[in-house]
């Protein structure tokens, strides 16, 4: 086989039609560049990036004595927490639930910590659309302001197992 190099005067510059797509192609590069850093600062729903490491046991006892100081109520077995406005929320996952169940105060800012105890789960609070990737070892620390009353569902976004389907939680706003 051989090869050949193509002629000196290979090249013509476009013109006509794949001019504009050319140009409407490089318009739309331009809009995505800014429009993902816009989103990021002023869409209100990104995570600011805060996140430690943390002993999977310590996060596990400072869920259960969030539990045990701010239980309200209980549905389908799973606790109901109200935590202080301003103060920290923990939020467990696990297979196959998100533990415990958070009654959160309309208008009020919340530390929500969330944290993996088994493996990696997926964050996903419906129907606003935010996703957050959930990591044994990491506490991922949302600041986090109601702006909407009702119930919100957690489901899990990141296949976990053979219950990943039933993996899902509850915020109440009110
Ligand atoms: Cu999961």
């Amino acid at each position: 086989m051989s090869m050949h190099p193509p002629p000196k005067d290979w090249f013509t510059p476009p013109v006509g039609p794949e001019r504009l797509w050319i140009g409407i192609g490089l318009i739309w590069c331009l809009v995505l560049f800014i429009a993902m850093p816009y989103a990021h600062f002023k869409g209100k729903q990104n995570s600011t990036g805060e996140s430690y490491a943390v002993d999977k046991a310590a996060f596990q006892e400072r869920v259960a004595q969030q539990v045990a100081t701010n239980q309200v109520g209980e549905m389908n077995g799973v606790p109901i927490v109200e935590p202080s406005p301003g103060g920290d929320v923990y939020l467990q996952g696990r297979m196959w639930s998100w533990y415990p169940i958070l009654k959160l105060k309309l208008g009020q800012e919340y530390r929500v910590h969330i944290s993996s105890t088994d493996l990696q789960h997926g964050f996903s609070l419906l129907p606003m659309n935010m996703n957050f990737q959930v990591l044994p070892g990491y506490d991922h620390v949302l600041t986090l302001t109601p702006t909407s009353a009702g119930e919100f569902e957690i489901i899990c976004n990141e296949f976990c197992g053979i219950g990943h389907h039933l993996m899902t939680g509850r915020i109440i706003v009110e």
